[in-house]
């Protein structure tokens, strides 16, 4: 038999081409070198530089599944699931500012946009100059999104929007802005439009205080009767599943990313239990600290396992979206608890920012909810296995 790597139960390196650990070391070097020295400043500051896009633009990762010719990778699902695992790794916040510009504002005009809508928008996206959002979410309608009040009515040339959207990543910063809305022009069903920054009635507030994710900024979207013209609707999608099928590439993206998130938080505490001594010994050699490492090494090993396997799916267009909500909602709350055992595993040290634990921890919490929160997921698991809807 085999060593056992304590760090790579499974040997999850042996399952990876040499391409994708390629491309993984270097989205592990960038992260390293340009966002860690910075994270506890920004995160201070809850404010998000734009320069990161741009840093992430010249690195390749922002749109790494998106063909060459429109400026992305043209990779693999496995390897934009790396990429979010290293940059989440730092913060989830970081791959927040990511994960929306590739999966949610990328994606979207990529497999829905017209030819001139890829051409315009895609090649600045993918550099970082300029910066996306996505707007789903209203103040009335989170988990229920068939219920947003926004509404696009026809107008000669084109659609006036009215309604406004509320918990949106990059909003305040944005140059170029996805939205959902109804159109009364097609039956009121759900149409997506790419709006942009300085268009009359558009404006983004941003959300202050958050004591969650601050590394990445966050706003609402008020659209006060925008005026846009035809070439602003996105032709090739109509109904929800415009929307979802942004979201299951982002969802499935975050259930790398968190593993990431509680690697560090897993590593960080095992570390910390080698080296801090109480009643004379490491904590690393009591009983219940060893339990704790040994939960989080199972749940980690599992999870990213899962995450390998669905995106080897995707990328032969193989993968269910109840598969996807499988994975992001058992590792956004495994993540937390791993979070939640680190950060008391390193004492009173694990509420200072120095540690950083419980800097993932809090972050966690948000990406717990987001994307479909951990308890509609399981709904959307229930309705699948037993054919209800307990939704409503
Ligand atoms: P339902 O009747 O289930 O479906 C309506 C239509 O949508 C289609 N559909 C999907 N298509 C593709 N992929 C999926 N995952 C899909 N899920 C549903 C479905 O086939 C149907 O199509 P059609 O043609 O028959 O009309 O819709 P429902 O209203 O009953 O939905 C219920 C529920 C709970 C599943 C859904 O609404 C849900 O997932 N809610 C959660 C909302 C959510 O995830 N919001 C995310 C906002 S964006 C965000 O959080 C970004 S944070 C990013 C960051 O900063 O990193
Ligand atoms: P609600 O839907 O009101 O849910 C509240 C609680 O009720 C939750 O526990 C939920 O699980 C539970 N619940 C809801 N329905 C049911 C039910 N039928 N049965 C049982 N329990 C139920 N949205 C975007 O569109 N774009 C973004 O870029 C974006 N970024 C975000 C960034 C941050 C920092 C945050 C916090 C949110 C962001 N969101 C974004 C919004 C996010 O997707 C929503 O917050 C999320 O979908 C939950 O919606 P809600 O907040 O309205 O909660």
């Amino acid at each position: 038999l085999a060593g056992f790597k304590w760090e790579d139960a499974f040997l999850l390196e042996d399952q990876l081409s040499e391409e994708e650990r390629m491309l993984r070391d270097a989205a592990h070097a960038f992260a390293q070198s340009t966002l860690q020295p910075r994270v506890t400043a920004d995160y201070e500051a809850e404010a998000s530089d734009p320069a990161i896009f741009r840093q992430m633009g010249e690195a390749g990762l922002l749109g790494a599944t998106i063909p060459e010719a429109y400026g992305g990778l043209g990779a693999g699902y496995v390897t934009y699931g790396l990429i979010a695992r290293e940059i989440e790794r730092v913060d989830s916040g970081y791959r927040s500012m990511m994960s929306v510009q590739s999966s949610l504002v990328m994606y979207p005009i990529y497999a829905y946009g017209s030819e001139a809508q890829r051409q315009k928008y895609l090649p600045k996206l993918a550099s970082g100059e300029w910066i996306g959002c996505f707007g789903l979410t209203e103040p009335d309608a989170g988990s229920d999104p068939a219920g947003m009040k926004t509404r696009a009515e026809k107008t000669p040339t084109g659609y006036r929007l009215t309604g406004s959207k509320m918990w949106i990543s990059n909003s305040p910063i944005a140059d170029v802005f996805v939205v959902w809305a109804k159109s009364e022009a097609h039956g009121g069903k759900i149409r997506g439009f790419v709006l942009e920054k300085g268009m009359k009635g558009l404006s983004a507030p941003k959300i202050m205080h958050k004591l969650s994710l601050r590394a990445s900024i966050t706003g609402e979207i008020v659209m006060d009767g925008v005026e846009v013209g035809e070439e602003a609707l996105l032709p090739h999608v109509e109904g929800l599943k415009g929307p979802f099928g942004c979201l299951n590439r982002a969802r499935y993206g975050i259930s790398w990313g968190v593993m990431g998130a509680a690697e560090f938080c897993w590593h960080a505490a095992r570390q910390y239990g080698l080296d801090r001594r109480q009643f004379g010994r490491p904590l690393a050699q009591t009983q219940l600290f060893q339990l704790k490492l040994a939960n989080m090494q199972t749940e980690i090993t599992l999870g990213l396992q899962g995450a390998l396997r669905v995106g080897r799916l995707m990328d032969k267009a193989r993968a269910a979206p109840e598969m996807i909500s499988l994975m992001k909602r058992n590792n956004c709350g495994k993540a937390l608890e791993i979070a939640r055992h680190a950060r008391d595993m390193h004492g009173g040290n694990g509420i200072s920012a120095e540690f950083q634990v419980i800097r993932h921890m809090v972050n966690l919490e948000t990406v717990n909810t987001y994307e479909g929160t951990h308890d509609v997921h399981a709904l959307i698991l229930g309705r699948a296995q037993t054919g209800l809807q307990a939704f409503f």
